[in-house]
């Protein structure tokens, strides 16, 4: 259906210029009872990131957040930032951007690990049904990189500037075809993994996990060979990853 921010997309779309963050509009959409809607913005003042840390979200970004009412458990719900990981690495390698995925949740240049996107997924419901999932996906899109903080680039720095409504809908078709389908997000998940074949070293609540990383898992686990044997980590679990 065609929707007012002039896309073909199979959701509700709900434009702001700027708003504090599409997430906590989206969750309100949620609450209120609301599914299939997507709350797009050029720029967020309060935007969030996993942690309550913060997410940096200058004027020419695409600031994007899909609300979902799916039958899925809870601890399913990480498939869901998977299948938005695959689905904007596709759009950004389509617009030409050397784009890879870092294990759980972000974006990054493939040769610089310079980040590019971040994702954050938030839910609510009981512990055999959600009642609603929110995933936000923030994309350094048209933005000068002076205006990100340190280790971020821009889509702008590395292929000039994209059309935002072609990168949007692309990025919410190929979402909505993976949403479903967990044998698919996880083979494109593989596919343009950055961290498979690295070694890892993996910050959680209960101590570092280190070693190489082997495989991913549904719904997001991460499989990594330690000096002690496999094993597997939630992506809900991890504070921060990076190689050594
Ligand atoms: C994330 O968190 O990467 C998830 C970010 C999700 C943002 C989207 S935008 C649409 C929706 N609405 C929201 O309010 N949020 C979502 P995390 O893994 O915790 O990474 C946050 C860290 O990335 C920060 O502590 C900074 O170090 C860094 N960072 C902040 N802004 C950045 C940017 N624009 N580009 C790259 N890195 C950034």
């Amino acid at each position: 259906p065609a929707v007012e921010y002039g896309l073909e997309a199979p959701y509700r779309i709900e434009y702001h210029d700027a708003i504090a963050s599409t997430n906590a509009r989206a969750r309100e959409l949620a609450k209120a009872g609301d599914a299939d809607v997507v709350v797009l913005a050029n720029e967020q003042t309060a935007g969030r990131g996993r942690l309550d840390r913060a997410w940096n979200a200058p004027s020419g970004g695409v600031y994007l957040s899909v609300v979902l009412r799916p039958e899925m458990a809870p601890m399913e719900a990480p498939l869901l930032t998977l299948a938005a990981a695959v689905a904007t690495t596709r759009a950004l390698r389509e617009a030409g951007v050397d784009a890879g995925i870092k294990w759980p949740n972000d974006i990054l240049l493939e040769f610089t690990g310079e980040k590019l996107v971040g994702i954050l997924t938030e839910m609510e419901g009981e512990a055999d049904r959600v009642s609603w999932v929110v995933c936000g996906i923030g994309v350094n899109a048209n933005v000068d990189s002076e205006d990100l903080p340190q280790g971020a680039t821009s889509v702008r720095e590395q292929v000039g500037d994209i059309d935002r409504r072609a990168f949007v809908q692309r990025v919410i078709e190929e979402f909505d075809t993976l949403k479903g389908d967990p044998d698919a997000i996880l083979d494109g998940w593989r596919e343009h993994a950055i961290t498979l074949g690295q070694r890892v070293r993996v910050e959680t609540s209960r101590g570092a996990v280190v070693g190489e990383a082997l495989d991913i898992e549904s719904p997001g686990r991460l499989v990594i060979e330690t000096d002690e044997g496999e094993v597997r980590v939630h992506a809900g679990d991890c504070e921060h990853l990076r190689p050594v």
